[in-house]
C-alpha cells in the first residue's frame, strides 16, 4: 500500500504530466497562427519553421499523452484523429506533391515540447534520412 501511495505521488510529480506550453495555446492565453480547429484537435504554424509549410497538430486534451511513447489503448481514437488532421491540413495548404509528418519523441527524438503533437511539413523537396 505504502509502495502504491509512493508511486502515485511520483507519477502525479512527474514533470512529463505538466501543463506545456501547448496548454497556453489551446486556452488562447499566447497567440498561434491557427490554421484548423475541431472539438478535439488544434493545428497551428509552427514557430520555427523547418519548411515553407510546417505546422503542428496536438490534441486539446493532453489526457498523459506527453509523447507518442506514452501512448494507451485509450488514446487510439485521438491518434487516427492527429493523423486525420494531418491530411486535412496538407490539402488545405496545397501539398499535392506530398509531404511529410514527423513525430519525434523523447531526448534521442529530438522532443521538446511534452505535449504530444505531429509535424507536418512540405512545400520543398523532403531528404532521407533524415537528421
Ligand atoms: O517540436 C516542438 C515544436 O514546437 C518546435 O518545432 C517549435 C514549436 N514551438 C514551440 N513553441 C511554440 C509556439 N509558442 N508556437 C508555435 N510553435 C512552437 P518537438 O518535436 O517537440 O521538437
Amino acid at each position: 500500500e505504502k509502495e502504491a501511495a509512493l508511486a502515485a505521488a511520483a507519477a502525479a510529480s512527474t514533470p512529463l504530466d505538466s501543463p506545456t506550453i501547448f496548454d497556453k495555446i489551446v486556452n488562447k492565453e499566447i497567440p498561434a497562427n491557427v490554421v484548423y480547429e475541431d472539438d478535439k484537435v488544434l493545428a497551428f504554424r509552427d514557430i520555427n519553421p523547418q519548411a515553407p509549410t510546417h505546422i503542428l497538430i496536438i490534441p486539446k486534451v493532453k489526457d498523459g499523452l506527453s509523447g507518442l511513447s506514452k501512448a494507451e489503448e485509450r488514446h487510439c481514437e485521438v491518434l487516427g484523429r492527429l493523423l486525420y488532421t494531418a491530411k486535412l491540413v496538407a490539402k488545405q495548404e496545397g501539398l499535392e506533391d506530398g509531404f511529410r509528418v514527423v513525430i519525434n519523441d523523447g531526448p534521442a527524438g529530438c522532443q521538446s515540447v511534452y505535449h504530444i503533437h505531429v509535424h507536418v511539413l512540405g512545400g520543398r523537396q523532403m531528404n532521407w534520412p533524415p537528421g
